[in-house]
């Protein structure tokens, strides 16, 4: 049964492209999900394994065929070893992106990479004092490289713990460390991962997911924290402000130009190099009115929280972007990038250009971004960008007219700045029952579910119930599209809730950033548990990502449950095929880390689940 457009998506931005796609006889990822059905049962409950080549191995999961693969592992086994390659995966994507902005932080303070500055001199003297560095007598410049190697440090530790999970409360960090899950170094637990899941090393999957939850915390209290602190030192550390988001944000007069991807060390210098003067006057040659970059996916959550740029849309709405015909150059770096892009931007005029050293797609112009001369290739992209405008076919243009208003950049720093310097008067609102508690809704989109469904409306059932959102990834950019990020939307939360945001002028639900940016989160939680003297699992507070698909996601709802925040998933994690390992996220992990995992694809009653944990969490601190 085909899908229609009204049931892929809840945005009407989305239904309308998406229609146009199917006149066009454009394919999108709908589509090609239709053709993967039915998708394989064994993949989805995690019971096949390719680890050797004795295999593929799979094991029938009612048990009435093999219970074995060649090797003697079992349902339980290969599933768990299947989880715990999936967290590796996600926690060396944040990770390695970490790296690279480090790597860009130590250039530019050695005077290598000129476009780049320190934007945030407070942060960089906080950390480096957190970092153990001294400053007297020092220049900034020279402190920034001994916090760059200091960092670097962190990535090929042999002996942790990895420096910033001393940001969690001690009783936490006490936990991981009876435990023997603190992380030792961010490398060393990734390529850990990798040897104990080769034939014929772990399997004992109580054992390989112990393993797994050290290397989330190494990606959430490590990698992803890492790359937030270095890239609000290189770009400022966000702070409130407006923009507006959604399909409707590329214009019929200006080239549009879409930065795509996570890195901010390239969307920040396209962002710059598209002020250029020399190139506005080439636009207007071109008969472009001037020249807009817009982001998608965490790539624009980046310029989004720093600078304003809009939003075009989430994960799911980058090929529609590409059909509405009036993008001119499609930029993107690493991660969450479909290479469907290739032959999709060829039906177009688009130029689909790809940057990064480490990632290529079919189709692409490659135009290799190196921090050395960032501003002279982000000007030479975005020229191609601006030649490319004359050759766009206004016959095939189509740009929706839905953009909305919102509101993003709150850093934990600009969160305690709103609430007048210390998280008081919100440990007040929750304590007095004005705000019930704290949700943290994040992740990705999932052509399995309607776009943008789960999101929103999971986001709207919490904020109705006095549950002040945070957000990050594509949720927040759910949430921008529905109306939920500006101060007004606190007509839809609850009376508790709504008289805080309106007393403050924030909205209901917070966009904290990208999917690195959930690092933020785990702060903010440390923070409130901190003052409150307890320990974050003790918190009025719960986690959902109501669409995730991604890998990095898996690493992310592990050391969110680790940091002892209890998680819905939306989409089923591929694991139901053991049921020890099912058992273990989903109650045993109580008992471990004080949090555990539940799937719900329904938002409403995962709204449900949640607001049950959070009153539980209350009547445990005696609140009412
Ligand atoms: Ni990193 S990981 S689809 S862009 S949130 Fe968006 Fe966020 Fe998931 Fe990817
Ligand atoms: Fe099969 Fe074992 Fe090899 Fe996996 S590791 S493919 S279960 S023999």
């Amino acid at each position: 049964m085909k899908k229609t457009a009204f049931e892929k998506s809840i945005d009407p931005a989305s239904q309308t492209l998406l229609q146009k796609a199917e006149n066009e006889g454009i394919e999108t990822a709908w589509d090609r999900y239709e053709q993967q059905l039915p998708q394989c049962s064994f993949g989805q409950l995690g019971v096949c394994c390719r680890n050797c080549n004795m295999g593929p191995c799979r094991i029938d999961p009612f048990g009435e065929g093999t219970e074995k693969g060649v090797c003697g592992a079992t349902a339980d086994i290969i599933v768990a070893r299947n989880l715990l390659r999936m967290i590796a995966a996600g926690a060396a994507a944040h990770s390695d992106h970490a790296r690279d902005a480090v790597l860009t932080f130590k250039k530019m303070s050695e005077g290598e990479a000129g476009s780049y500055k320190i934007k945030d001199e407070a942060k960089l003297f906080s950390l480096a004092s957190e970092y153990g560095i001294p400053a007297e007598g020092k220049s900034r410049e020279e402190v920034a490289v001994e916090l760059a190697n200091a960092m670097l440090l962190e990535f090929g530790k042999q002996n942790g713990p990895v420096l910033c999970t001393k940001r969690a409360p001690g009783v936490r960090l006490r936990l991981w460390s009876e435990l023997g899950i603190e992380p030792r170094g961010i490398d060393r637990e990734i390529v850990e991962c990798m040897h104990r899941t080769h034939i014929g090393v772990d399997n004992n999957a109580t054992h390989i997911l112990l393993q797994g939850l050290r290397t989330g915390i190494s990606d959430g209290w490590g990698g992803s924290m890492i790359a937030t602190d270095v890239q609000d030192i290189l770009f400022g550390t966000p702070e409130p402000k407006k923009s507006t988001v959604n399909l409707g944000v590329l214009s019929l007069e200006k080239v549009n130009l879409i930065v795509h991807g996570h890195e901010p060390i390239l969307s920040e210098m396209i962002v710059e190099a598209a002020e250029n003067p020399e190139l506005l006057e080439l636009a207007k040659e071109k008969g472009a009115s001037g020249i807009n970059v817009v982001g998608i996916c965490c790539t624009g959550n980046e310029t989004l929280m720093r600078h304003g740029t809009p939003i075009a849309g989430n994960f799911l709405q980058q090929e529609l972007a590409v059909i509405t015909g009036a993008v001119e150059a499609m930029v993107v770096d690493v991660q969450c990038i479909m290479p469907s892009l290739g032959g999709l931007t060829g039906c177009y005029h688009t130029k689909f250009i790809s940057t990064s050293p480490k990632a290529d797609f079919p189709g692409t112009v490659r135009m290799e971004f190196h921090e050395e001369k960032a501003y002279e290739t982000a000007k030479e992209i975005v020229r191609a960008a601006v030649e490319n405008f004359p050759n766009r076919n206004r016959e095939k243009v189509s740009i929706p007219e839905e953009k909305q208003e919102c509101m993003a950049g709150f850093s934990v720093e600009a969160i305690l700045n709103a609430l007048g310097g210390s998280p008081d008067p919100l440990i007040e609102a929750i304590a007095g029952g004005a705000v019930k508690g704290i949700g943290a809704v994040v992740g990705c989109n999932n052509v399995k579910v309607q776009h943008n469904y789960g999101h929103v409306n999971l986001v709207k059932e919490l904020i109705k119930n006095n549950v002040l959102v945070v957000t990050t990834g594509c949720n927040a950019i759910a949430c921008a599209e529905a109306g939920l990020l500006v101060p007004e939307a606190a007509v839809l939360a609850g009376e508790g809730l709504k008289g805080i945001c309106e007393a403050l002028g924030i909205p209901p639900v917070l966009h904290m950033g990208s999917c690195v940016d959930i690092s933020r989160i785990l702060v903010l939680a440390s923070a409130i548990a901190n003052r409150m003297g307890v320990d974050i699992s003790d918190l009025p507070a719960a986690g959902a990502a109501p669409e995730w698909m991604s890998e990095k996601a898996v690493s992310i709802g592990v050391y969110v449950v680790s940091s002892g925040i209890y998680t819905v998933l939306g989409t089923i994690p591929p694991v139901l095929g053991s049921q020890e390992v099912t058992a273990l996220l989903t109650k045993g992990l109580d008992s471990v880390v004080g949090a555990s995992f539940a799937v719900e694809p329904d938002p409403f009653k995962a709204a449900k689940m949640m607001l049950e944990h959070i009153d539980k969490k209350r009547k445990a601190l005696g609140l009412k």
